[in-house]
């Protein structure tokens, strides 16, 4: 039977290489639409947790994950040779930026070699990872057809970028709109119909590289509009006015503006990166990226900018960062999840680590932290305000009760306006 009829009446055998914060919830809509699904992970504990309907993704509760994979309709295996019996395959895998700023493309690279080893007549392939424009085109085909089958004719191949806004309880795979872009129309017709099955709102687009560069002007958009507003509340500390009353009288406008709030610095395995993806391809079309670079100085010197108030706010206070007590108040990149990827924190705690300061955190969400060799374990909340000279909120989650910690602080120095309508002279704001 032909693929379009297997993926109608949803017998399509579906594979997701990649099971982490985007490949999981994707393997469990096409599970929950009715597809048998088998997820490919070379990591042995992520395996054993989704065969045990144990979920380790925030947004997949294990009262979802359990029965689906009770049912049969999920499994995971390492097993790279089962995509000979797939039909469809996703490939969800990490694309990091080198220190150097530069793709490290070696886990698409792995992905597809290991896909062009078991490819057959019939399949589709859907490239999901974010990467510059061009990638699918000319990196992941020749490997494909160095089996001799024909793309758009005897296998399919399309790029699709994740949308995942990790801890959105409104936004999730099922309603977020899927763009999707082929090799040839009859690729992006197979990707289209796959995805139709499971997602509310399908996009297809008339090529992989337009696929691939949605993606980047979404991140690259958030980015710089973050970069903007980080450099607005440095110029508003500088003349002495209140960024953050600025920012929600500007939010007041009805049309044309959308508020972005500043911040210590830029987390997470999307935004600080992605866009550097599209950078590194314009220059080797010598065509310079300079919002992407300015944006990019400018969020990695908040780090320094907050470190500096906490230093002065000290220092007003009499004491130095040498040998104050300083606890820091949520350590993810961004709230109410518990990924500290790329998170400011880190930065903060290095920088006040380097002048003397002695360090502490508490996150409800992150038990541990490495920092600099050594591991922090979080710290009661009780316990960090009692001691502490100065207390940093770098992440508010709304578990937390800030007016009880303003009430016990000694000083706060509050990076993400969570003592909002509080007044006190202990609070020091970006
Ligand atoms: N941040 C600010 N100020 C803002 C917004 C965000 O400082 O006004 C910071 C956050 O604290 C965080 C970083 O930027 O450290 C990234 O924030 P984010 O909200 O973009 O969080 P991500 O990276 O988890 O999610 C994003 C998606 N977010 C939203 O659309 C709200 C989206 O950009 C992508 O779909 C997703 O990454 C992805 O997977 O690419």
């Amino acid at each position: 039977m032909e693929l379009r009829s297997k993926i109608l009446d949803r017998s399509a055998r579906v594979g997701v290489v990649g099971l982490g914060y985007v490949g999981l919830p994707l393997a469990v809509e096409f599970a929950r639409a009715g597809f048998t699904v088998t997820g490919i992970d070379l990591d042995q504990s992520k395996v054993a947790r989704v065969n045990g309907g144990d979920s380790y993704i925030g947004d997949i509760p294990s009262t979802v994950l359990g029965p689906l994979v009770a049912s049969g309709k999920l499994s995971a295996t390492s097993e790279f040779s089962v995509i000979a019996n797939l039909d469809t395959v996703n490939i969800c895998v990490p694309t990091p930026l080198r220190k150097t700023k530069d793709p490290d493309m070696s886990f698409i690279v792995a992905a597809s070699e290991q896909i062009a080893n078991h490819i057959h007549a019939g399949m589709l392939v859907i490239l999901e990872s974010t990467t510059y424009p061009g990638t699918t085109d000319e990196v992941v085909l020749p490997m494909l057809t160095q089996s001799g089958l024909r793309v758009g004719r005897d296998f399919f191949l399309c790029f699709s970028p994740e949308r995942v806004d990790p801890g959105n309880r409104k936004y999730q795979t099922a309603n977020i709109p899927k763009v999707v872009g082929g090799v040839t129309p009859e690729c992006t017709e197979h990707g289209r119909m796959l995805y139709a099955q499971a997602i509310e709102t399908v996009v297809p687009v008339s090529s992989t590289q337009v696929a691939e560069m949605v993606k980047l002007l979404e991140n690259t958009f958030r980015m710089i509009n973050i970069g903007l507003v980080n450099e607005i509340a440095m110029m508003c500390d500088g003349i002495g006015v209140n960024v953050w009353e600025v920012i929600d009288a500007a939010a007041t406008k009805p049309f044309g503006y959308m508020p972005f709030f500043p911040g210590p610095g830029l987390g997470g395995h999307c935004i600080p990166i992605d866009p550097f993806y599209l950078s590194w391809k314009t220059k080797q079309a010598g065509i310079e990226a300079r919002f992407i670079e300015l944006a990019g100085y400018i969020n990695s010197q908040m780090p320094h900018f907050v470190v500096d108030k906490i230093q002065n706010a000290l220092n007003d206070a009499g004491k130095p960062v040498k040998g104050s007590r300083i606890h820091i108040l949520g350590v993810a990149y961004k709230r109410d999840i518990d990924d500290v990827r790329e998170s400011p924190a880190l930065d903060i705690m290095l920088l006040l680590r380097k002048r003397g300061g002695l360090l502490s955190f508490t996150d409800s969400h992150v038990q541990d932290l490495k920092l600099d060799g050594e591991t922090l374990r979080s710290a009661a909340l009780e316990d960090g305000l009692r001691d502490a000279d100065c207390v940093v909120i770098v992440t508010d989650h709304s578990s937390v009760d800030y007016r009880g910690v303003l009430d016990r602080a000694r000083l706060i120095v509050d990076t993400r306006n969570a003592l909002k309508g509080m007044v006190s002279d202990k609070i020091v704001r970006l």
